[in-house]
């Protein structure tokens, strides 16, 4: 398998390869590296590009100089590199002030100190170049019902949300916020748990042309969904600003897996949509954002295994694109897709200007009993894509 390259477009968070083993069990099982290290490391195998949160680079309680040294640090490294900071976001979860959320605590103080660093934190976003501002409401959420007024919850969560995309807006930033959803941990219940949850409220907001979505493979599927329809239906609905790439086997705890080390045949079909786009729609709409990876190195492994894990999520990026690939141009998946219809869904239900009534009015020649007997033929094409997968 090739090297990947910064033509690639691969990009990882500082946090990824910068995780120590902490959970909550046990202790760091690893030694902490500064973040310019990682950075360097990241782009000596091929990485594009990084992305943190504001306490990834300094501390919570970092004064202002102390922030400026470590961000010109950072950025000396980066530029040495050829790296790119394609997104940063806000830390609103580790400190113990957020522990009912930041911008939906039912306390106000949290809430304008939650927004505030957010804020500050889209500058830093746009200083450092970035394109895309996630927001991961890991504490926006409740164990307990009786704890929350989901209406004000909503419209805090909107005030917040249209404050800060409001300000990228009059600062003139060239960025967008990509809300992360996640259906549960560290909250018991977390708002916005899903991809749809998050597009309905995007549809609510003020500002929400500049707010997408930023979903992450294993949050989808710890909700027991399809990270692939996921996918889908934000890049329709022109919503998919940015991703994260990860592993997750099943409805368990989040497990940041390396990207294919969870459902293969769904990571399959991740890469082919990135890589070929829709089967009928190939000239778009098209993700062309980094391939971000957003993973944890497992606990057990030390340096050498973070930077194999690191290379591992781009290695397999790179099989399941060639793979991908051979699948589309296959005559036999192109003969397959036929015989499944596939194309055929492309067609407008209706002819172009008829209305409801014509279509009520119209010949009903259509024999359900003949189409009750139709082969779709789904299975022997689905075995052609896990032939190509692991052939
Ligand atoms: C945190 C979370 C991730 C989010 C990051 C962005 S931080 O590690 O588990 O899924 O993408 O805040
Ligand atoms: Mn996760
Ligand atoms: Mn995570
Ligand atoms: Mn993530």
């Amino acid at each position: 398998m090739r090297t990947p390259t910064p033509d690639d477009r691969f990009s990882f968070g500082l946090w990824t390869v910068g995780w120590l083993g902490v959970d909550p069990f046990g202790t760091a099982s690893r030694p902490a590296l500064d973040p310019w290290e990682y950075a360097e490391r990241l782009a000596g195998l091929g990485a594009w590009g990084i992305t943190f949160h504001d306490n990834d680079l300094f501390d919570f309680d970092a004064d202002e100089a102390t922030k400026a040294e470590r961000v010109e640090r950072l950025r000396r490294a980066t530029d040495a590199a050829g790296l790119v900071v394609e997104m940063v976001t806000t830390n609103t979860f580790t400190h113990p002030a957020f522990k009912d959320g930041g911008l939906t605590s039912n306390d106000r103080g949290v809430r304008r100190f939650g927004l505030r660093k957010v804020l500050r934190a889209v500058d830093l976003a746009a200083q450092v170049g970035a394109s895309t501002f996630v927001m991961w409401g890991g504490r926006e959420g409740a164990e307990y019902d009786s704890s929350k007024d989901v209406y004000s919850a909503f419209e805090r969560y909107k005030e917040g949300l249209d404050t800060v995309a409001g300000y990228i807006k009059t600062q003139g930033y060239d960025l967008r916020i990509g809300l992360e959803p996640k259906p549960n941990e560290p909250r018991g219940d977390i708002f916005l748990p899903t991809v749809g949850h998050a597009l309905a409220l995007i549809a609510e907001l003020e500002h929400g042309d500049v707010v997408g979505l930023n979903p992450e493979t294993g949050h989808e599927q710890m909700a027991n969904l399809n990270y692939n329809h996921a996918l889908g239906q934000a890049l329709w609905s022109g919503k998919l600003f940015h991703l994260d790439l990860n592993g997750q086997r099943g409805l368990k705890y989040d497990q940041d897996l390396v990207f294919g080390h969870g459902d293969l045949l769904s990571a399959f079909f991740t890469v082919d949509l990135l890589e070929n786009g829709f089967p009928n729609h190939p000239e778009g709409p098209r993700y062309a954002g980094p391939r971000h990876f957003d993973y944890k190195p497992s606990r057990t492994e030390h340096m050498d295994g973070v930077w194999e894990s690191a290379r591992a999520c781009m290695s397999t990026y790179l099989m399941l694109a060639e793979r991908a690939r051979a699948f589309r141009a296959d005559a036999r998946v192109q003969e397959a897709m036929a015989y499944s219809g596939v194309p055929d869904l492309a067609v407008s239900t209706l002819d172009e200007g008829e209305t409801a009534a014509d279509l009520l009015a119209g010949d009903d020649s259509f024999d359900p009993e003949v189409a009750a007997e139709r082969d779709y033929g789904f299975v022997a094409l689905q075995q052609l894509a896990l032939e190509h997968l692991v052939g």
